[in-house]
């Protein structure tokens, strides 16, 4: 039994990973979170109190830092900016949390000798040409596109740094595109689907060729879980269960999985200097540490997350209008 710190676990991975942690082992878990606009204590309120408490604060903040930081086993970092489009409109924010929030949380970690996992993302390498053979692995170079990926890029290399200089005990993990319950309505997947049950087309960026490789949330969980467990320190271990779709595909499946015609649908604006593909070769994860996803079938995994946004309207309705109202301000 061990004593876990997560950052971000009122947003939409960390609280998916919180849950997953106290339903499979004996673990305590705290959640250091600001509630920023992707934050939600709703989220975590029928979690059982005496294993899982939620403070709010920033990651930036070294004092809330240290002592939480200090009191506790290991660091599960999820905390983020975490939206590209987001990233695209006000870049700053993305640099001081993701990468000023990933300094403080590293030199508490460092100060107090506690083990670190860093949650991070695919984007880092960049895209792929659509035909390319070969996926991205621990090995590809880092060639991040927009300001959300490079902070990420960033904050990922401030933990290398910290584990060749100064010891710190920390391993990564990059991620593919995930979905799942509790994804905020800006996401591709969430919007689309809460368009629909609104009675609005879906929004599709551009032609809707961009490929993105889908993981389910949960199996991100259990993999982070595996790493922290069986993770061989200073490693960076790719995350992904070979569910790679075009947009397009998906949002026609949305449409079809939700009753309503598949070319329902618009192009709109596309996005600024767009990645083209993701794909990730999780090859160490399934070989060194024995991980496999649970969610192969993509179809079967959507159908449950559009039931699971049908069934909390209440969760997502406080945020819909607001976040189309960002999208109707870049025509998109
Ligand atoms: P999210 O936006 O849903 O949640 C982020 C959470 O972090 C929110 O609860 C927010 O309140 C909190 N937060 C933001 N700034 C903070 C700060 N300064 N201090 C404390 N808390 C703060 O994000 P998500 O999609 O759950 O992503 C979680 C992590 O996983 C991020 O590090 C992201 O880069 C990474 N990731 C995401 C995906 C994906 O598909 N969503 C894929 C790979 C990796
Ligand atoms: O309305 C939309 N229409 C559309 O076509 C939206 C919101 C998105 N898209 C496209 C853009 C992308 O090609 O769908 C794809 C997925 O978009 P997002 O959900 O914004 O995800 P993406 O930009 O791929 O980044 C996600 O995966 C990697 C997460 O947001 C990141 O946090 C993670 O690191």
């Amino acid at each position: 039994m061990a004593s876990y710190l997560v950052t971000g676990g009122a947003g939409f991975i960390g609280s998916n990973f919180v849950r997953h942690t106290l339903a499979h082992t004996e673990h305590t878990v705290t959640v250091l979170d600001k509630l920023t606009y992707a934050g939600d204590r709703r989220t975590l309120e029928d979690l059982p109190e005496q294993r899982c408490r939620l403070v709010v604060g920033d990651i930036a903040d070294p004092e809330v830092v240290d002592e939480l930081v200090g009191s506790h086993d290991v660091v599960v970092h999820f905390a983020a900016e975490s939206h590209n489009d987001n990233s695209l409109r006000e870049p700053w924010p993305f640099v001081q949390t993701n990468i000023v929030g990933t300094y403080a949380l590293l030199e508490a970690a460092r100060r107090h000798d506690v083990r670190f996992h860093h949650i991070s993302t695919d984007e880092v390498y960049g895209d792929l040409e659509l035909d390319d053979p070969d996926k991205f692995t621990p090995s590809t170079p880092y060639n991040p596109s927009s300001p959300y990926s490079s902070t990420k890029a960033g904050s990922d290399l401030l933990v290398r740094a910290w584990v060749r200089s100064f010891g710190v005990r920390a391993t990564i993990s990059n991620c593919s595109n995930n979905y799942g319950p509790y994804q905020h309505v800006e996401k591709f997947i969430p919007r689309q689907i809460t368009n629909v049950i609104d009675g609005v087309r879906p929004r599709l960026y551009g032609a809707g060729l961009n490929v993105r490789d889908w993981i389910h949330a949960d199996d991100h969980s259990s993999a982070v879980l595996r790493i922290i467990e069986a993770g061989e320190i200073g490693e960076t271990y790719l995350i992904g269960a070979d569910g790679e779709k075009d947009n397009k595909s998906v949002v026609e499946l949305i449409l079809q999985l939700m009753g309503q015609p598949a070319d329902a649908y618009d192009h709109v604006t596309d996005r600024a200097g767009h990645d083209l593909r993701y794909a990730i070769d999780a090859s160490r994860l399934r070989d060194e540490l024995g991980w496999r996803p649970q969610f192969s079938d993509f179809p079967s995994g959507l159908a449950d997350t559009i039931e699971w946004y049908r069934s909390h309207e209440d969760w997502w309705r406080p945020q819909k209008a607001a976040t189309e109202a960002r999208y109707a301000a870049t025509g998109q």
